[in-house]
C-alpha cells in the first residue's frame, strides 16, 4: 500500500556557503486535463501535491542546494524520469519508487521527461520544467510549457495502444495545460509587470511540433537558447522553439499596455478548430 503522496513545498533562503537539502516528491498519476468548448481528455503528469495535476509540476530550485527527489510511479504502466544534464532514473515499476539525490552545481533551465516509451509517454504529460535560480537573481520569472495534443491519441495511448508518428495532427494547443482566454488566469504564465522593470520568461517546448511565439507591442532579448548558443544575444519579437528545447526571454518594458502574445502558426491559437481557444494570452504592463 502506497501512503499518499505529500505537498513539499519548501521557500529556503541560501547562502553560498551553506547548501539547502530539500526533500522532493513526484507522484506519476494519470486524470483529465479541461480542454476548450468543454472537451477533456486522459492525461498522465508529474504532481508534487496530493492531488493529481493537469500540467506536470514546475520545479524551481536554488542554484547550490541538494534536492533529493523521490519519483512514485502511482499509473498502471512503468515509467522513468530523466532531465539531460542534471539526472536520470532507471525504469519505475508500477507502482514502486525511486530516489536520487541531485546536487544543484549549475544554473539554468533543464527539460525533464519520462523517456520510457519514447516520446509518446512525455507526449502525455509526462514532460515539465525544472528550473535552477540563482538566488541572487531576483527578477520576476513566468514559465510557459506549451504542447499540443491530438485528441484522437490520448485513449489509444494511455490503453496501451500504439500510433504513428506520421499520423499526429494535433487539434489543441496548450500553456501549462491551459487555453486562452483562461491563461491570463494564471498567474505563473500571464506576465503582468510595470516599465522599466525586467522580466524573464522560461519557454519550454514538451509538445512534437514547432511553435513560434509572437510579442505585439515589446522587443525581447534572447538570454538564453538550448537549441543554439549563437542565437543568445538577439533582440526581436519572434521566437521558434523547436520540440524539447527551451529558451529565456528578458524584457525591459518601455510603454504601458497590454499586448498580445500568440503562436504565429495560426492552427495553435485554435483549440478544437475553435479560434482564438490556444496559444494566446497578453502581457500586462503598468506605468
Ligand atoms: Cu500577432
Amino acid at each position: 500500500m502506497l501512503k499518499s503522496c505529500l505537498a513539499i513545498l519548501l521557500f529556503v533562503a541560501c547562502s553560498l556557503t551553506h547548501a539547502t537539502t530539500i526533500d522532493v516528491r513526484l507522484c506519476i498519476k494519470s486524470g483529465s486535463l479541461t480542454l476548450s468548448g468543454g472537451n477533456s481528455l486522459e492525461v498522465v503528469t508529474y504532481s508534487n501535491t496530493n492531488l493529481f495535476l493537469e500540467n506536470s509540476a514546475l520545479l524551481v530550485w536554488n542554484l547550490g542546494d541538494v534536492v533529493n527527489l523521490t519519483v512514485v510511479n502511482n499509473d498502471s504502466e512503468e515509467h522513468g524520469f530523466n532531465a539531460d544534464g542534471l539526472v536520470s532514473y532507471s525504469t519505475i515499476s508500477s507502482g514502486d519508487s525511486s530516489t536520487q539525490t541531485i546536487n544543484l552545481s549549475n544554473a539554468g533551465v533543464f527539460r525533464y521527461n519520462d523517456n520510457v516509451n519514447s516520446p509518446f509517454n512525455a507526449y502525455l504529460g509526462l514532460s515539465g520544467i525544472i528550473h535552477v535560480k540563482d538566488p541572487s537573481d531576483l527578477t520576476p520569472y513566468f514559465y510557459w510549457d506549451i504542447r499540443e495534443i491530438h485528441s484522437d491519441w490520448n485513449p489509444i495511448l494511455t490503453n496501451s495502444g500504439i500510433v504513428n508518428i506520421t499520423d499526429y495532427d494535433p487539434d489543441f494547443f496548450t500553456v501549462n495545460g491551459n487555453h486562452n482566454p483562461n491563461i491570463n488566469l494564471d498567474t505563473i504564465a500571464r506576465v503582468t509587470g510595470n516599465v522599466g522593470v525586467e522580466f524573464k520568461i522560461v519557454l519550454v517546448n514538451n509538445g512534437l511540433s514547432i511553435h513560434s511565439m509572437h510579442f505585439h507591442g515589446y522587443h525581447l532579448f534572447n538570454i538564453d537558447d538550448s537549441r543554439s548558443p549563437a542565437f543568445i544575444g538577439r533582440e526581436k519579437d519572434t521566437f521558434p522553439l523547436y520540440p524539447h528545447e527551451h529558451l529565456v526571454l528578458s524584457c525591459t518594458p518601455d510603454k504601458p499596455g497590454e499586448y498580445p502574445v500568440h503562436d504565429h502558426n495560426l492552427v495553435a491559437v485554435t483549440g478544437g478548430q475553435e479560434y482564438a481557444t490556444g496559444m494566446f494570452l497578453t502581457l500586462l504592463i503598468a506605468p
